[in-house]
């Protein structure tokens, strides 16, 4: 059921914007938000952008074997991570959601650790770079196979929902995931149950090399949550803003109990697919030029300005100081040293199994 007070409307065909590529307010109810959270939301934004920017050297000096670009998909991280309650809620991220990891409040030094597979990684070393998690914060570790995460994250909120806890499920995958089964089976599920459960497509256009066109007929991924009975919201996953209001709104509305939400944000990958892609092979440099030129940090860069919360001096601060932050993480990350052999039996079960105790004093005599 959907309410008239409810601030956006479901399945528009234009996505949901509230400021402009000039950096104007443009929605048509007051924007109320005070400075600090604005400016967080920008220094958010360049932290993941200056995290993603030292990924690519961590690949090019071989300490790490696979990154996923996260450039352009800021704005629609960063908006989702602040409308989550964030460590009450559970977030089911995808490979490609550093940025939106960082926003969460994952610690530089324990991503960094994550990318290293080192003793600085919570998990220790047991997941592909890439793919982080957090007990901490509610954060399911990301899993490779596209979409495999949607039914746990409809089975998360079903469960929320039989024990009143007020949480709620919150799922990011790319375009490409709405292709798989599990996309439709979890959906399905959670739609039929009333679960409180939000899922985000952050529809960059490609599956690798396959674009959008190959991928669905569908006039707009929104769109397919007609299928399912629930709302299908359009967002320009570019706009903060845009993404933050409407997350928070759909959040609070499934919170609510009026059941799942499909938001589709519309953001653009600069970098290639993953580290092992040519990506000038299926698009044309001028296509990515002319997505940067809609960079959504520099987007709302004009925003602040224009509200008189920014300045140069403040922007080279707020740079420096991210820098040295990032830089100090990941060497105290590198100073963490390997994981040792015999953690990988730590952890397995709540109680080791006589198998396992068997195989781990097998290894540490190996080890001697
Ligand atoms: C079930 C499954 N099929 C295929 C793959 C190979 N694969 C890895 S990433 C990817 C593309 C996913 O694209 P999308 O969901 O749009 O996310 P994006 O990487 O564009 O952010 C594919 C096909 C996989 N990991 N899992």
């Amino acid at each position: 059921m959907i309410k008239d007070s409810w601030t956006f409307k479901p399945f528009t065909d234009r996505p949901i914007a509230l400021v402009d590529e000039q950096g104007s307010w443009v929605a048509d109810f007051p924007m109320e938000l005070p400075p600090d959270f604005l400016r967080g939301l920008y220094r958010d934004m360049l932290a993941a952008r200056l995290l993603d920017e030292k990924f690519v050297i961590l690949i090019r000096t071989g300490k790490t074997s696979f990154i996923a670009p996260h450039a352009g998909h800021e704005a629609a991280q960063v908006g989702i991570a602040q409308a989550l309650q964030r460590g009450h809620d559970w977030l089911f991220p995808y490979y490609r959601d550093m940025g939106l990891m960082v926003a969460m409040g994952v610690p530089f030094k324990e991503i960094f650790g994550q990318m290293l597979g080192n003793a600085a990684d919570p998990a220790k070393g047991r997941q592909m770079p890439s793919h982080p998690g957090s007990r901490a914060l509610n954060i399911f570790t990301v899993c490779s196979a596209i979409a495999s995460h949607i039914p746990p994250a409809a089975g998360a909120a079903i469960s929320m929902k039989l024990q009143g806890t007020g949480q709620v499920s919150v799922c990011t995958f790319g375009d490409g995931a709405t292709s798989e089964g599990d996309w439709y089976a979890g959906i399905n599920f959670a739609a039929v149950q009333g679960a409180p459960a939000v899922f985000a497509c952050l529809n960059n256009r490609y599956a690798i090399s396959v674009d959008l066109s190959h991928q669905t007929a569908a006039h707009t991924i929104a769109d397919k949550a007609h299928a399912f009975g629930i709302p299908g919201y359009h967002v320009d996953g570019m706009d903060v803003l845009a993404s933050y209001f409407v997350m928070q709104e759909v959040i609070e509305r499934a919170r609510s109990g009026h059941g799942p939400v499909l938001v589709e944000l519309e953001v653009y990958r600069y970098g290639p697919h993953s580290s092992a892609d040519d990506d000038l092979r299926y698009r044309s440099k001028e296509e990515v030029e002319a997505a940067k030129r809609r960079d959504p940090i520099e987007r709302f860069r004009r925003f602040l300005e224009k509200q008189g919360l920014w300045n140069l001096e403040w922007d080279e601060m707020l740079r420096a100081d991210l820098k040295a932050q990032i830089d100090r993480a990941l060497e105290e990350a590198e100073a963490m040293g390997e994981v040792p052999a015999l953690a990988m039996f730590d952890d397995v079960f709540a109680e080791p199994t006589w198998n396992l105790i068997e195989q781990r004093a097998l290894v540490q005599e190996e080890l001697r």
